[in-house]
C-alpha cells in the first residue's frame, strides 16, 4: 500500500515516445503532510545509476508525490532502469523521446504535458545526478503554497556547493550575477535546476516561445515568468557535484548562457521592463 495511505495505487505507465500517445492516469491520492502537493519533472540523459538512489530519497523526504521521468533514449539503458524502479513504485512515470534533443526541450515537454494534462497544481524541476538535495523538498513545498516560484538557491544565506574548486565557484557566481544584473531578475541563483512552480503562473507563458536548450532555458523560463508578474521566493540549497555518470556541460551550451542575459537586456531596454 502507498505511504499516503490510499487504498488503490496508481497504474503504472511507461509513456512511448509519440506525444499523441502519452497518456497519464489522473494524480493518484496524495499524502496530506500540509504540503503542497507536486509533480517532480527530472529530465534524464545517461543517468542510469542515479535513477534508483534518486527516487529513494525523493520518496524518504517527500513521500509518494508523482516522478515524471523524461528520458532522450539514453544509450546507457536509462529508461530500462526507470522501468525497474516503476516495477515496484506506481508513482513513477516515463516519457521516452526518440534521442537526444536537450535539456530544455525535454524539461519542456514534461511541464507541457503536466500543464494540458492538468496532472498537478505544482510541478518541480529536478536534475537526476544527485546534485539538488531532496531532502529541501518539504520546505521547497511549503514556501510554494505562498508564492509562484520557489527557487533551491545556492547563493542565498546558508546555500553552497561541495567540492567545487575556487575556479568553478567563482565562474558560477560570476555567471549568475551577470545574468541577474541583465535579466533584471531580482533573483539570486538564476541558474538554479531546483525549482518549484506553480501550474498556473507557468500556463502564463507560452513555453513554445522559451528557445534556449542548456541552462539558459533555466535563465530564460525566469525571465518571462518574472515579466509576467510571477513573485519568486529562495531556499537554500547544498548543491552537491555529481557522483555518477558525466555532465553534458558543453560549449554550446556555454555560449547560450553568455548570450541569454544580453537578449534579455535588450528586450527590456525595447519593452516595458
Ligand atoms: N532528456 C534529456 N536530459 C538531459 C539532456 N542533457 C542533460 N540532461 C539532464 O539534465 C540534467 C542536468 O544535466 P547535467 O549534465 O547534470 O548538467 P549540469 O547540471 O548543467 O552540469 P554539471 O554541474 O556538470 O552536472 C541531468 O538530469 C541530465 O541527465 C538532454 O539532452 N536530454
Ligand atoms: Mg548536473
Amino acid at each position: 500500500m502507498p505511504l499516503d495511505g490510499s487504498a488503490s495505487p496508481a497504474k503504472k505507465i511507461d509513456l512511448v515516445a509519440d506525444p499523441e500517445k502519452q497518456v497519464m492516469p489522473p494524480a493518484p491520492c496524495r499524502p496530506a503532510r500540509g504540503l503542497a502537493s507536486f509533480m517532480l519533472i527530472i529530465p534524464t540523459y545517461n543517468e542510469k545509476d542515479n535513477i534508483a538512489p534518486l527516487v529513494a530519497r525523493v520518496r524518504k523526504a517527500a513521500g509518494n508525490e508523482p516522478i515524471l521521468f523524461a528520458d532522450d533514449s539514453s544509450p546507457d539503458g536509462t529508461a530500462d532502469e526507470v522501468r525497474r524502479v516503476q516495477a515496484h513504485d506506481p508513482y513513477v512515470h516515463l516519457i521516452v523521446r526518440p534521442g537526444k534533443d536537450g535539456y530544455g526541450s525535454a524539461c519542456r515537454q514534461a511541464m507541457k504535458k503536466v500543464l494540458t494534462e492538468n496532472l498537478d497544481d505544482h510541478l518541480v524541476q529536478f536534475d537526476a545526478d544527485l546534485s539538488h538535495p531532496p531532502e529541501v523538498l518539504p520546505r521547497v513545498l511549503e514556501m510554494v503554497k505562498s508564492y509562484d516560484v520557489v527557487i533551491g538557491s545556492r547563493y542565498i544565506a546558508g546555500g553552497g556547493s561541495v567540492n567545487w574548486d575556487l575556479r568553478r565557484k567563482i565562474l558560477s557566481f560570476g555567471a549568475n550575477l551577470y545574468a541577474r544584473t541583465l535579466t533584471g531578475v531580482p533573483v539570486h541563483d538564476m541558474t538554479a535546476g531546483f525549482v518549484a512552480y506553480r501550474a498556473d503562473i507557468l500556463r502564463r507563458i507560452d513555453l513554445d516561445s522559451i528557445t534556449s536548450n542548456g541552462y539558459a532555458f533555466l535563465m530564460e523560463l525566469k525571465f518571462n515568468l518574472h515579466r509576467k508578474g510571477a513573485r519568486f521566493a529562495e531556499v537554500p540549497i547544498v548543491f552537491a557535484e555529481r557522483e555518477a555518470g558525466k555532465s553534458k556541460f558543453s560549449k554550446k551550451i556555454m555560449i547560450e548562457g553568455v548570450k541569454f542575459p544580453v537578449r534579455a537586456m535588450l528586450k527590456r531596454l525595447g519593452g516595458s521592463r
